[in-house]
């Protein structure tokens, strides 16, 4: 029980309180007569003034409040049926039909291209005869050539023209060297087929089945390089050490794609790392060394053994222009040699030059070598094929492709007269010319297409060739100057590709080989817009609904009142800072020193209390506080006619409360509360 006073409604007082001599109610009535004198006009007054302020704020701001939710409502429903339009739209968009379109050209391109390239090695005569070890050598001897041309290397160190040549027959295998056969397979056609036409259709050269063949420039591709690769210049250390103390390591090799410049980097790191090791398996070093002693390379070793043999001679030369001391031998060349450092320096560097080349041709024919080891059950077509298109993609002239198979079929060369030879100086021809040919079953080797050319060879170069070694012969000490054909050794220049050389001639049916490039653009192009018109659709349908506060509304708080303050920022000013929230960002502390503010965190969310009616906004994970948690802020907000921070508050070190009158909190509820 207790006691009500009779104008002060919400006054109840317990029983006790009466007559108790303290006066309660205004009017007095809870003590005997005459005791407490009637204040109610006055006490009634302060509180009809709270009152009707409270009623004002509320009547004002709930005012507003629906203004601004039937607003949200509309807003929403205008979002709805923009998502629902471009759900419909989003539903028409598919890509798929033009990768199709796309991928059904490169199939049957890459079947087209296949008949026709086994179809052109089957009537080609060029390889007719040569028996599966001879074809096998021939391909490791235009693996050498095409390497000594830096045509289709990877890094200087696998013949990519064979990798090309594999494709053409639908053959792929291991990615970093020959050495896996495991890894050899007849790719499913589709995969092929994207990589040939890419290959064909850009004139970019790729050999494996991943993302980058597709033209993307990522910095790991890989891709085969063509020519203008700069030499890796640990390779010549493995077969001299004469230019240990050479560091010119930035030779311009005018190349300029810079993500083959990279990955070019990157691979001469990794040597340098493993100087004396070079990054060859003890596999790949014991194929070189069989590479070397091949009679093919006879030249090539004399060459590489002239070459130390005058670096020496020029270092020596060098060091007695420099000293006084009488050093014998170097006062003997001194004499015999005007020392001209620039020439020799020059001469130096033509030395290294080739022995580079010669060293990447014998990598590379090591690598062909360690395939054939690999893979020793291909069939005699197979191979034949791959000799075929490794000439094609390695780039060998008629001339060196007639020089590689005398090298690998017995009986084409007089072979007492080019060992003598290579011993010393003399063109490694010489055994060749006039020449020869053989009858095997009916089938003369070479063909008709190599003799004409050897014999317009011997006619000619081989002759100056065996003249330019006569004359380099005569000539003691070091020579000024390092010819091509140089103690034999003729760096071979890769075939003009338009030019009117037989076997470019006899390859022109596939180079020319029609490719829809520009139909395979169109759908590829459509398939990019498609997906952008995608990409663009789904972005805008995110945006619309975060705009509405997500697919559940949430976000929004209850009936979406939180719209009217989203992305609105409010401030106040509390001691010598200045506060800044902003609904759905972030919140800051300013002030005269710091003006770009210290951040109290991020925008986290409403919290609407049922029970109690409260709104909470919160920001959370601010800058760390000086050994203490990171900043956050929080914002009470009670019912007002305006939106406006009250006070700003750090009740703790770096948390602080806010207080705010905003009209999104003046509901039907907050009135009934307050007995409004
Ligand atoms: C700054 C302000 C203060 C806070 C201290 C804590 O001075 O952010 O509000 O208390 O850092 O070191």
């Amino acid at each position: 029980m207790t006691f009500a006073c009779p104008q002060q409604p919400n006054l109840h007082l317990p029983l006790s309180h009466l007559s108790d001599g303290i006066c309660d109610c205004c009017n007095g009535v809870d003590e005997d007569v005459g005791i407490c004198p009637d204040i109610c006009d006055e006490v009634l007054k302060a509180e009809r003034e709270t009152h009707a302020k409270l009623l004002k704020g509320y009547e004002l701001g709930s005012n507003k409040r629906n203004q601004e939710l039937f607003k949200f409502k509309q807003f929403r429903k205008e979002k709805l049926e923009e998502i629902q339009q471009w759900k419909t739209e989003r539903t028409s968009l598919d890509p798929q039909p033009s990768i199709q379109q796309a991928q059904e050209i490169k199939v049957n391109y890459t079947q087209e291209r296949k008949k026709m390239a086994e179809s052109l090695v089957r009537t080609s005569t060029l390889l007719a005869g040569m028996t599966t070890s001879e074809l096998q050598t021939m391909t490791v001897l235009a693996c050498q050539l095409s390497g000594e041309m830096g045509i289709h290397t990877d890094g200087g160190t696998t013949c990519g023209a064979l990798r090309l040549a594999g494709l053409e027959g639908g053959l792929l295998w291991g990615e970093d060297n020959y050495n896996d056969k495991s890894t050899m397979r007849i790719v499913p056609n589709p995969d092929l087929a994207k990589l040939i036409f890419h290959n064909t259709a850009e004139g970019e050269y790729f050999w494996t089945l991943q993302e980058e063949y597709q033209g993307k420039t990522t910095t790991n591709r890989r891709r085969l390089e063509e020519e203008g690769m700069p030499e890796d210049y640990e390779d010549s250390h493995d077969y001299d050490d004469h230019f240990g103390d050479d560091d010119d390591d930035d030779d311009d090799d005018g190349e300029d794609d810079h993500t083959a410049q990279d990955h070019y980097k990157k691979k001469r790191k990794v040597n340098n790392n493993n100087k004396n090791n070079n990054n060859m398996s003890e596999l790949e070093k014991e194929f070189v060394e069989r590479v070397k002693t091949m009679s093919f390379s006879d030249v090539r070793r004399s060459f590489l053994k002239r070459s130390t043999e005058l670096v020496e001679e020029i270092a020596t030369a060098l060091k007695s222009s420099t000293t006084d001391e009488s050093d014998e031998a170097a006062e003997e060349q001194a004499t015999k040699n005007t020392v001209d450092r620039e020439a020799f320096n020059k001469v130096k560097s033509n030395l290294r030059t080739k022995e580079m080349t010669i060293t990447k041709g014998f990598k590379s024919g090591a690598s062909a070598l360690l395939f054939f080891s690999a893979n020793e059950e291909l069939s005699l077509e197979q191979l034949r094929s791959l000799t075929f298109y490794t000439i094609y993609y390695g780039k060998l002239a008629a001339v060196q492709t007639w020089q590689a198979m005398i090298a690998a079929v017995d009986g084409l060369k007089d072979t007492d007269v080019d060992s003598s030879n290579a011993q010393t100086c003399g063109s490694p021809w010489a055994g060749s010319c006039p020449p020869k040919t053989i009858d095997r079953d009916g089938t003369v080797i070479p063909s008709s297409v190599l003799i004409k050319t050897a014999e317009e060879y011997c006619l000619n170069q081989a002759t100056i060739a065996m003249d330019a070694c006569a004359q380099v012969q005569e000539t003691d000490g070091i020579p000024t100057d390092i010819p091509d054909g140089y103690f034999g050794y003729v760096t071979p220049v890769a075939v003009e590709e338009d030019g009117d050389d037989p076997i470019r001639k006899m390859f022109a049916p596939l180079a020319s080989f029609p490719i829809e490039k520009e139909a395979v653009q169109k759908l590829e192009e459509e398939k990019e817009r498609i997906e952008q018109e995608i990409t663009a659709l789904e972005g805008k349908m995110k945006d619309a609904w975060k705009a509405i506060g997500g697919k559940d509304g949430k976000k929004m708080g209850p009936k979406g009142e939180l719209f009217s303050l989203a992305d609105q920022c409010f401030s106040v000013e509390a001691g010598k800072y200045t506060y800044e929230v902003c609904v759905f960002k972030g919140a800051k502390q300013k002030d005269g020193d710091n003006a770009g503010g210290t951040s109290l965190g991020k925008f986290k969310r409403m919290d609407y209390n049922e029970e109690t009616g409260e709104r909470t906004l919160y920001w959370e994970n601010g800058q760390q506080c000086w050994n203490g948690p990171a900043r956050s802020a929080t914002v009470h907000i009670t019912c007002g006619a305006e939106n406006k921070i009250l006070s700003a508050d750090e009740p703790d070190t770096c948390r602080y409360v806010l207080q705010m009158e905003s009209y999104i909190a003046c509901d039907d509820d907050y009135k009934k509360r307050m007995g409004l």
